[in-house]
């Protein structure tokens, strides 16, 4: 054998020597590929253009271009700062019991029955991700069902690896058809369809990532009908984008709320990253909503199970912040306004690329962007042309063609307008 695998002997080391040899035990490791979304940050960093616009990462950036601190995250944590009694002591397994009320009343409306019949089981776990690990592991281990989980054939590339490292076969359903740029909504019912009977299906709950195209009011109530009646698969949505898409917090949990009210089994990943800005604090809560609270309180158990042998106990400071603020009117009423400021930013850089094309007449139809929701436009763009717009105009987005929206501003805007026109001319 050639390189430096060469010197690893494959037969076991004389136990004198273990761990003494001459070359490394861990030379044959391979480099992983670089994460999508993460490897554009780390290409933005290196690029040395005084002009160079990350558009890759979903973060929010002011008009400015700078990351956000909402006003009321920065008033609750003087609070907390101000408050001598708090300590340091570890939280429970399954974090702060008024974080995960006040996190299951957010997601499924203070009115919710399965809260008041205390059919619900909600803990604080290490934001989106970390209620997509730790759930996925819990139905890896319990569920009845098949361990099988359905995944939109687009959707957020994580999801691809968060599911069978937590022990579930992940599948795919159609989704997105690039053709209409909108959703492939008989292929998607077609592969649910087909689906084994009790399989998993992971939905996200608004603002789908990275194409920005959610089913219809009257498509949600068809997809609820072929989830319950026709197939009995266990729905878990992911919301990690509740108040982004809309604005509003009570029209972006429609979808999951219509999921949970008619009674059925129900698992939700919420994520105050995107929507409280605290995204490096990792706070986000995972609800398994069942038909029984006998059987919800043995859920707990078997949830703290999982988590226990994972981190042990989540962080406190960044669900102390959504306590102070979810747990005070006034404080709740500046977020909400905050938020919607976020979410009609967006809005209005969708608008203001969407006008900078049709004044240069870049070839091609540009609807989608003012047409797709939350975060992202899903441009259409190819691997060449992202390629392409990375060198000749410094910004940096995912080879997939998904622009940040919320990483745009008035200055940057004829930037990209101007990449993404003499790309599509570049790559007719
Ligand atoms: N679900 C979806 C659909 C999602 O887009 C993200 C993050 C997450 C979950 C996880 O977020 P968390 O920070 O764990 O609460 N998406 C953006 C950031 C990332 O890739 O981590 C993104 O797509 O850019």
């Amino acid at each position: 054998m050639e390189g430096p695998m060469a010197s690893i002997s494959l037969a076991p080391a004389p136990a004198a020597t273990a761990g003494c040899g001459s070359g490394s035990r861990f030379a044959h490791v391979q480099q992983a590929p670089e994460d999508p979304i993460y490897g554009v940050t780390n290409a933005f960093l290196k690029d040395p253009s005084p002009v160079k616009v990350n558009l890759g990462v979903g973060a929010y950036r002011t008009e400015e271009g700078k990351p956000l601190v909402l006003n009321v995250v920065r008033k609750a944590e003087e609070q907390l700062l101000a408050d001598k009694s708090r300590n340091k002591e570890y939280l429970p397994i399954s974090g702060i019991t008024h974080f995960s009320r006040l996190s299951a009343q957010l997601i499924l409306g203070s009115d919710c029955p399965a809260i008041a019949e205390k059919r619900i089981v909600t803990a604080q776990c290490l934001s989106g991700t970390g209620c997509l690990r730790v759930g996925g592991e819990f139905l890896a281990k319990h569920y009845s069902g098949p361990k099988i989980i359905y995944i939109p054939a687009t959707t957020w590339t994580n999801h691809f690896r968060i599911f069978p490292n937590a022990g579930m076969e992940a599948r795919t359903y159609r989704y997105y058809d690039p053709k209409t740029k909108g959703l492939d909504y008989e292929g998607m019912m077609e592969d649910l369809r087909a689906a084994p009977s009790g399989a998993v299906v992971l939905l996200h709950a608004c603002a789908h990532n990275p194409t920005g195209v959610d089913p219809t009011r009257e498509q949600w109530a068809e997809i609820q009908h072929l989830v319950r009646d026709e197939k009995q698969l266990l729905p878990f949505f992911d919301s990690a984008y509740q108040g982004f898409a809309s604005g509003s917090l009570d029209a972006d949990a429609w979808a999951v709320r219509q999921f949970v009210n008619d009674g059925g089994e129900t698992l939700v990943a919420q994520s105050y990253a995107k929507n409280m800005g605290l995204y490096g604090e990792r706070v986000g809560a995972l609800s398994v909503i069942v038909k029984d609270p006998d059987v919800a309180l043995r859920i707990e158990s078997q949830v703290n199970l999982v988590i226990r042998p994972m981190y042990s106990s989540p962080p406190t400071f960044g669900a102390a912040i959504v306590c102070t603020i979810l747990g005070n009117k006034a404080l709740y009423e500046e977020w909400k306004v905050e938020l919607k400021g976020m979410a009609d930013r967006i809005i209005s850089m969708r608008h203001q690329l969407f006008d900078a094309l049709k004044a240069r007449a870049t070839p091609g139809t540009w609807d989608h962007i003012v047409n797709q929701i939350g975060m992202f436009t899903y441009s259409g763009l190819s691997k060449e042309q992202v390629e392409y717009m990375k060198t000749e105009y410094h910004i940096h987005m995912t080879s997939d063609g998904r622009i940040s929206m919320a990483g745009l501003n008035t200055r940057t805007v004829p930037q990209l307008a101007d990449a993404i026109h003499a790309a599509v001319l570049q790559f007719a």
